[in-house]
């Protein structure tokens, strides 16, 4: 049993544990073009012309119209490099206003535009699929205000989530919202995808915490729907259908977010586990004995500590185990909440329903064993195409998707993990092959999709659907639902010009 215990410098502890990672550059070539791997066809849309680059010249400035390829490259790639697009349009804008004006233009000219945050989500909704005009949250990146007080954070859409979270420490708040992105993704791309993070288990989704949202329609309207009100019931709450819907809907220019305050006092233990209904009793353990200060309960499998080793040099602090868990409490009083560890930790290694473990109470300590956790995004990308499934499935069931797949493939890939916000029910199963072909690829979908509806989960827990999964959302939704979304959708943007291939089914032309 190596329970190291380093309960030292707890004062210097910064809050929310910070690791800093710019999102890697893949090793492996340019994906294909999307609408050649998926054969879409294009929707009748506009080219963009030089009079079109004029006036958006004239809205942004020159410097911030981005014509040339090899500058675009970034732009029409995705984060794990599965999906290409063709555009040749990048607009910077810094304002709403200018927003606006390119949107209304947009409109009237009926060219496509597909919204761009840090470009790290993980759907392909991100990148275009043809030539839509990019339009970037980069340039947009102000904290207009921190109010101490109530909490209330107002900020523009491109602010990066680790740069605000730094900025909020110093009124000793944090965003309540983490993720393994933080370093490049924006908080505009966080609302519109819903983003859930490692810490929604302590501080709800984005739906609970975004008090109020700006975002411009397809026309150019400003939807000024920035309250900073924690109560507010008048009406229908519209901020709610800008937030998870991707870009389809609207382009989120700025953001009002209900910011919890920083906890004085951060632990983390890491403990190996042999079963997985060991890992649902320690949750439930976790739950019942460290109530208030649990901030964080997630999982990983074997397969994706030796991929971090393998892949990343990362080193496993324990032995090895079928399944490792990561416990995170966050409090206001250090001893209190050390003698709540402790506790529960000798209760679990006397039970043996964890097998081995360590506790950090240091920040570099800390701060390594969550990178064990953040970093299996980037060994998997390392491991060969990979195929990415986040789904919510009743806790009992979860793992046996990760069997079921690994049975049901015969040897198909290299590796099939699982891991996840175990506290959430939310799983993330991943397959990585030597490269995409279609026989692996009918071979996992719709596999994934049926195992997932047959056990009444849902097909995405908080990655959305993007360009990847839109075509499935039937799996998770009823008929009536969806053709309710497409009404909306109609309503908010007539012209289908924002994110078109994305979220709804089929080819929305
Ligand atoms: P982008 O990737 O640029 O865009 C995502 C979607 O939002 C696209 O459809 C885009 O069109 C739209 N969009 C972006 N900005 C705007 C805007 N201003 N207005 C309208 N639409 C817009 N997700 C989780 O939920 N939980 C996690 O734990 C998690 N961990 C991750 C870890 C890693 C290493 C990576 C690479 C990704 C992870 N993700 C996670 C995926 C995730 O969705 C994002 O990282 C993040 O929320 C996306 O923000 P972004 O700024 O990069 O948005
Ligand atoms: C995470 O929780 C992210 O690390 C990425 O949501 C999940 O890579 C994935 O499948
Ligand atoms: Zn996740």
């Amino acid at each position: 049993m190596n329970l190291a215990r380093s309960f030292t410098a707890l004062n210097k502890l910064l809050g929310f544990v910070q690791i800093s990672r710019t999102c890697v550059a893949q090793s492996h070539s340019q994906p294909a073009l999307t609408a050649e791997t998926y054969n879409v066809k294009r929707g009748n849309y506009s080219t963009a012309n030089a009079s079109d680059l004029d006036a958006f010249r004239n809205i942004v400035g020159d410097n911030n119209v981005v014509t040339e390829a090899s500058e675009l490259q970034g732009n029409n790639v995705d984060w794990i490099k599965t999906v290409r697009g063709q555009s040749t349009v990048l607009l910077k804008p810094k304002t709403t206003t200018e927003v606006s004006r390119i949107l209304k233009h947009c409109n009237e000219r009926k060219l496509a535009v597909c919204p761009q945050g840090g470009n790290t989500g993980l759907v392909g909704g991100s990148v275009p699929v043809f030539d839509e005009i990019i339009l970037s949250t980069q340039r947009m990146n102000e904290v207009i205000s921190v109010d101490p007080f109530s909490g209330v954070m107002v900020c523009q859409a491109g602010c990066i989530l680790e740069k605000a979270n730094q900025d909020l420490l110093e009124h000793d708040l944090i965003v309540p919202l983490d993720l393994g992105a933080k370093g490049s993704c924006h908080l505009g791309g966080n609302i519109s995808t819903n983003a859930g993070g490692l810490r929604l288990l302590r501080y709800g989704s984005l739906r609970g915490s975004v008090l109020g949202v700006e975002a411009v329609l397809a026309d150019g309207t400003v939807l000024d729907c920035l309250s900073k009100l924690r109560k507010d019931n008048t009406g229908y709450d519209i901020k709610q259908l800008m937030i998870g819907s991707e870009g389809t809907l609207g382009f989120v220019t700025a953001v009002s977010i209900l910011c919890p305050q920083k906890p004085k006092s951060v632990n983390v233990v890491f403990l190996g586990v042999d079963k997985f209904e060991d890992l649902l009793l320690l949750l439930r353990k976790a739950k019942q004995d460290l109530g208030e200060i649990l901030s964080a309960v997630e999982f990983v499998d074997s397969d994706c500590i030796g991929l971090v080793g393998k892949h990343l040099k990362l080193v496993n602090p324990i032995g090895e185990y079928e399944f490792y868990m990561l416990i995170e409490t966050s409090g206001s009083n250090s001893q209190h909440d050390e003698e709540k560890l402790s506790s529960f930790v000798e209760d679990i290694i006397t039970s043996q329903l964890a097998k081995d473990g360590t506790i950090a109470t240091d920040f570099n300590k800390m701060q390594s064993i969550w990178k064990l956790r953040e970093s299996v995004a980037e060994a998997l990308t390392h491991d060969g195409y990979t195929f990415k499934y986040d789904v919510s499935l009743p806790a009992h069931v979860m793992y046996d998707m990760v069997h079921d797949t690994r049975k049901h493939l015969k040897g198909l890939y290299n590796s099939v993990v699982g891991y996840g916000h175990l506290g959430d029910g939310n799983l993330h199963l991943n397959v990585t092959c030597p490269e995409y072909n279609k026989t692996i690829a009918s071979a996992i979908e719709p596999f994934v999709y049926e195992w997932t509806a047959k056990h009444n989960g849902s097909i995405s827990a908080e990655h959305g659907l993007g360009f990847k999964k839109r075509n499935y959302i039937s799996y998770t939704k009823s008929k009536e639902s969806i053709n309710f979304m497409m009404k909306i959708k109609q309503m908010f943007d007539p012209n289908m010009i924002l994110n078109p291939y994305k979220t709804l089914p089929g080819n929305i032309d």
